[in-house]
């Protein structure tokens, strides 16, 4: 798997496919999430998470990253000026000395301005103070930042008090439990809600994930989310034909 990924990186294997971010009040596009997608010469569109772990611990996320964030400064430069772009960056590739600089780069050589990037990251619970650093850095400059997957996994609540953050995105899980029947549904209601409130008494903004039914969107908007994503709204699509939705 790590020396595909080398020659994934040497061939210029990956993609970026973007998926709508959509107010929920007024339905509205308000930005995209960046997904990277490796298109294996054989095995076809492989999805991050199953080529996320190696990539990490054979510390390839570093340059696939990189790579990554240059293609979609690329892909959006010409988007309209009110669209954002939330790209995903692993913690261990924001734990390192040079993060905030390199991201920083690619930005300035796309002439990328910093109020239409949001940096979305998860799991920052088991990576700790450098990346956190690398965060406060890029928030300084203008950089929206997003917690992902907020509510399950390593997303824990110390980092809502300790990280520099604008975006709360609840966990998709979450989302597609408040359709569940009875008392379960009930309760997975109750727990976005007090989420989303949470977010709003912090000053953030609050994303429900993994919105795939006119349910789950009617459950988001009536718990208080801002905005919502999945694909109810829109599937992860090429640069091109997701601008000209929006
Ligand atoms: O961890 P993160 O939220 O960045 O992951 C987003 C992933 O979830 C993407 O790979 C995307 O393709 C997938 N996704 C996006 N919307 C939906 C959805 O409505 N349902 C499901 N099952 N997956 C989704
Ligand atoms: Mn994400």
């Amino acid at each position: 798997m790590v020396r595909e990924l080398r020659e994934a990186l040497d061939d210029h294997q990956f993609e970026v496919l973007y998926q709508p971010q959509v107010n929920l009040h007024s339905s509205a596009i308000t930005s995209y999430e960046a997904l990277l997608r490796w298109r294996h010469p054989l095995r076809g569109l492989i999805e991050p998470q199953d080529f996320m772990r190696s990539a990490e611990s054979s510390g390839l996320i570093i340059p696939i990253g990189l790579q990554a964030l240059d293609m979609i400064c690329v892909q959006t430069a010409t988007w309209p000026s009110h669209l954002s772009v939330a790209v995903n960056f692993s913690p261990r590739q924001l734990a390192t000395p040079h993060a905030a600089a390199e991201i920083l780069d690619a930005l300035h050589s796309s002439d990328t301005p910093h109020n239409r990037v949001i940096v979305e990251v998860t799991e920052l619970g088991v990576v700790g103070r450098h990346a956190a650093k690398t965060l406060r850095i890029l928030h300084g400059e203008g950089i929206r930042i997003a917690l992902d997957d907020f509510g399950a996994g390593f997303a824990s609540f110390s980092a809502l008090s300790e990280l520099p953050l604008d975006i709360l995105k609840i966990d998709q899980s979450l989302i597609w439990s408040t359709g569940l029947d009875g008392d379960a549904g009930d309760r997975a209601f109750i727990v976005v809600e007090s989420i989303a409130d949470i977010a709003r008494k912090l000053g953030f903004e609050s994303i429900a994930e993994g919105v795939e039914t006119p349910d789950h969107a009617a459950s988001a908007l009536r718990a208080g989310c801002d905005l919502g994503q999945g694909y109810y709204f829109g599937k992860p699509l090429p640069a091109t034909t997701a601008v000209t939705m929006a």
